[in-house]
Order: structure tokens, then sequence, then C-alpha cells
């Protein structure tokens, strides 16, 4: 087994903080990803959390601050049941390193996005029993673990805005894919913040504040920011650039992966495609000839208005080499933009740029004689 519970193919980015993402082949054709191989993102070291000494403080513009042990918190509220994608800002960054270098930040392939079926409590359940006040526009969350990779050392933390924190998707939750949320994705709670990007997602959840304004945590002012691609993400006020939310549509191809030589004709290339927030995918394009024509994938509805959609599509893959080109339009009618410079920025967040994967064949190619 791999580091923390998962799976030995691994690719591991970092070992302290851990970052770890899973292969292509690891996601492709599953709807959930196995608790083993779902990635794992982090700014510094786990933080050793007793589970029994542990409170959640609520607290902030509310007419009744509460602190809740787990038990108070599953005994007081309904638990409900989520099945909701994941998805860092950073995913696919390797394409935008191969742009213009981003230093100090890891090249995430396509594998920093995976699906869980999460166990909890809603968020406006518990905003109701603490009964928000009006002038809160935002809700933050706190976090005890500390990273160094930032000067001087930052705890991990964030925001969402009210509406979408009283909206009933958002959950405190302790538990994965059926079983008590592990270590190192943020036991004992954390939240789920579906459609945004992973980094709303506090693991190790201790306190919620309803405030007027954004949470001023690093990781909400100054990280997880789009910058303009000159700006120098080391001497940036905070509030500077744009404050990324919810996800924009974004597609990876994940088998075949180009590892291996493939027998020419007919093969079927499979992946994910994701929209955030409350859009979901409505077209899988695929083209062998970088995107000239097109061919639409079969593409699976959704397990949940949360998730991610697997997609699939035979085609003839002629001798030689090809490149394969994937891109997937939303319900809004968005799609993604053609290149990784098109999107570049410093600190390497939210690539959503056409997915290419450069196949191979077997035996001859179209050259032979
Ligand atoms: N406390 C805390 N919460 C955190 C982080 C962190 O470093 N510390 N990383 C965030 C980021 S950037 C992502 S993408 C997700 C990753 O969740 P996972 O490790 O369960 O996959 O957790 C988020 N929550
Ligand atoms: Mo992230």
């Amino acid at each position: 087994m791999g580091p923390w519970g998962k799976r030995d193919d691994i690719l591991v980015h970092r070992c302290e903080p851990f970052n770890a993402e899973p292969p292509r082949h690891a996601l492709a054709r599953h709807t959930l990803t196995g608790t083993e191989s779902f990635y794992s993102r982090n700014h510094g070291p786990v933080p050793r959390v007793d589970a029994e000494a542990w409170r959640l403080r609520v607290d902030g513009l509310v007419d009744r601050p509460l602190t809740l042990s787990l038990n108070e918190l599953r005994e007081r509220f309904e638990e409900r049941e989520l099945v909701a994608t994941v998805q860092c800002a950073g995913n696919r960054r390797a394409g935008l390193l191969e742009v213009r270098d981003i230093p100090g930040e890891d090249p995430w392939g396509p594998g920093a996005t995976s699906t869980a079926r999460w166990t909890g409590v809603r968020l406006a359940d518990v905003l109701a029993a603490a009964g928000v006040r009006s002038g809160a526009r935002h809700v933050a969350f706190a976090a005890p673990d500390v990273s160094r990779l930032v000067d001087p050392p930052q705890p991990f933390g964030g925001s969402v805005p009210l509406a979408k924190a009283i909206s009933g998707e958002v959950l405190l939750a302790w538990g994965m894919n059926g079983r008590p949320l592990p270590e190192a994705h943020g036991a004992p709670l954390r939240v789920i913040v579906p459609g945004w990007i992973g980094a709303r997602s506090v693991k190790w959840l201790e306190h919620v504040t309803a405030q007027a304004e954004p949470s001023d945590n690093y990781f909400q002012a100054v990280a997880y920011r789009v910058l303009p691609p000159d700006a120098d993400p080391d001497r940036t006020a905070p509030g500077t650039g744009i404050s990324l939310g919810p996800v924009a549509v974004n597609c990876a191809i994940l088998a075949p992966d180009g590892g291996t030589p493939l027998p020419p004709g007919p093969t079927e290339i499979t992946g994910y495609a994701y929209a955030g927030e409350d859009r979901t995918v409505a077209r899988l394009d695929v083209s062998l000839d970088g995107g000239r024509t097109w061919a639409q994938a079969e593409l699976d509805a959704p397990p949940s208005p949360w998730t991610w959609q697997h997609w699939r599509l035979t085609v003839d893959l002629p001798a030689g080499e090809t490149v394969v080109t994937a891109r997937a339009w939303d319900s809004t009618g968005a799609t993604q933009p053609e290149t990784p410079a098109a999107v570049w920025n410093p600190k390497g967040y939210a690539n959503n740029s056409w997915d290419r994967i450069r196949l191979r064949t077997t035996g001859p190619g179209p050259d032979a004689r």
C-alpha cells in the first residue's frame, strides 16, 4: 500500500506535505473513486486531531453561538448523503507548466479530481440552528493545519458566500464512501462545497464563522486567485486578482493513457468531464485531427447534480501516431479554451483547456513499406 492508505501506484508529487494523485487508468470508468485512489492535496502536515476532545465552534454574526462535539452534531441534525466530485484548482497544472514555469507549485495531471459518497449534515441546518444574523454575507471555515510553504507560515482556511453556505448541498462530512473520514481527508469533520474548487472544502474543520466579508485567510485572500500573467504572485496584496469559486467546464482523457502502443483499429477512448456549480456536461467532443473535425462521445448522466460525468467513444485508430483531443460543453453552452497558453496564470490554476493525449500503435506506421 502507498502512503496514507493510498494505492501503490499513486503519483506522489510531495511526501510532506502529502500531495498525490491517482494515475489516469485508476479513475477511468469508475463513477465513484475508491478512497485508496482519491487524490490528496495538503498545504501542511496532516494534523493530529483528538476526535474526543474535538469541538466544532460556530460563531460570528449568529444569534446562538454553538460548540458541538461529533456526537452532538450527529444527534441534533439529520444525516445526509451526497455524491460529489472534488476538483483541485491545480488540476491539470502540468499543461500550464509546458507554457511557462510556475515555481513552487506541483505539476498536477488530471487526477486532482475525484468523486466520493460523503456523509454528514447540511451546513445550512447547523447555520439555521445558530441563527445567522442580517449583515452576514460570507461563511468562513478555519482549520488547525499550518502551511510552512508560505512565509510566514499560515493556517489553512477559506470562505464561501452565505448563499452557497445555506444551499442544501454544502455538507459537514464525517463519512467518505461509507467509512469514517480518513485522517488525510480531514477527520473528524470536513466541509464539502460541491461544484467549487477543492480549496473551499476545508478539512479538519474546527471553526465556522458568519461574517460580513470573505475570509482573510491566506488561502482565500492571497492564494487560489487568478492573477494576470505578468503579476508576481509573491508580491500581490490580499484581495488582488480573481477569487476562484465555481469550477469551469473541464475534461480529461483517462484511457488509453498513451503509455503503451496499441493495435490500430477500433479503440475505445474514455474519460471524465465536469462542469462545476449546478451546471452539467451537455456534450463531449473528440477529435483525431487536432480539432478540425469532431465526433460526439456517449456521455453518462451524472449520478448526482454535483459530479463529473464519464464518457466514451470508439474511434478507428490509424497506424502510427495520433493525437486525440477532447473538449466538453456545459449546460450553459460554455466550452473549453483551445490551449493552455490562453489561460496561463502565475499560480497555475484552473487549466480547463482541451485535453490531448498522444497514442502510438504497434506494428508498422503508415510510412512503412
Ligand atoms: N485544512 C485543510 N483543508 C484543505 C486543504 C488543506 O491543505 N488544509 N487543501 C484543500 C485543497 S486545495 C483541496 S483540492 C482539497 C483536497 O481534498 P482531499 O485531500 O480530500 O482530496 O482539500 C482542501 N481542504
Ligand atoms: Mo486544491
